[in-house]
């Protein structure tokens, strides 16, 4: 399954399908992805569970597609009752809590939990949980114990960013070398710098279009391939060999691009 990487600072929760175990009229759990923080319950845009009590009470987001996360943020009631979230879980996976039963809240805990039990200082509006390395679609605020009421105003979800593990300039300064810290510095092979973008001097390599001109880039293990990776290429294609050789033991991909500037990846083995 993809997981989207989507730009920086970006709350993927805002206005996505929201639900909750059970609803105080007016607390419906859509409002508390409405993108308002207003934690005055009277401005209508707190979700809230019966103030009787249930057992295990659950809120919960359906962000569409699993992303990898960094930090949930969660907006708490400020005109009273800021202890109701006290102390409050969070689960995050691919299970969907919107197939349980109302009232049954067991389920959602089938997702892993972020953490452990988390507290918010009430006298603050709202509280940063750190998720990282966790991965889902649903993310699950849930108030464990016999008697809980739930009032939330805003839950935001920030993907995390993926680490940058290599950057090589290419420039007269830095030559092939990695700038990022990874220590995976490039080999430059029958190159020479050249003018590069927005006519500046010796900001690009010059290739000469065969095997002997290349730069060779090794693995120290800083560049984790496991699940996925990107790479971003500035180049003026001019034809010759392929603007990309990535090898690993016993297989690899090429990126080429042709005279009629059409990209062919080509997986060789
Ligand atoms: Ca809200």
């Amino acid at each position: 399954m993809p997981v989207l990487l989507p730009a920086a600072g970006a709350n993927v929760a805002v206005g996505k399908p929201a639900d909750q175990t059970s609803t105080y009229p007016g607390g419906e759990p859509g409002r508390a992805v409405d993108g308002n923080t207003d934690g005055d319950y009277s401005a209508g845009s707190c979700a809230a569970s019966p103030y009787q009590g249930q057992a295990n009470v659950s809120w919960w987001v359906d962000l569409g597609e699993p992303y990898m996360i960094d930090r949930v943020v969660i907006f708490n009631r400020q005109d009273e009752f800021p202890e109701r979230l006290n102390p409050f879980n969070i689960h995050i996976g691919d299970l969907n809590p919107f197939n349980i039963h109302i009232g049954d809240s067991g389920d959602v805990i089938s997702n892993p939990r972020c953490g452990g039990d988390h507290h918010i200082d009430v006298t603050q509006p709202s509280i940063s949980v750190s998720c990282p390395g966790m991965r889902g679609r649903y993310v699950v605020v849930r108030l464990p114990g016999p008697s809980r009421v739930l009032n939330i105003c805003e839950v935001q979800v920030f993907p995390a960013i993926p680490r940058r593990v290599g950057l090589w300039p290419l420039n007269a300064e830095h030559l092939a070398n990695d700038t990022s810290g990874g220590g995976n510095h490039g080999v430059a092979v029958g190159t020479t710098l050249a003018e590069g973008p927005d006519g500046e001097a010796q900001s690009a390599f010059t290739f000469a279009g065969n095997h002997q001109s290349y730069i060779e880039i090794a693995n120290n293990g800083e560049l984790d391939v496991k699940r996925s990776f990107t790479i971003l290429l500035f180049a003026y294609h001019l034809g010759g060999q392929p603007m990309l050789d990535y090898r690993g033991p016993g297989a690899g991909t090429l990126f080429w691009i042709w005279p009629d500037r059409q990209l062919y990846i080509e997986y060789v083995t």
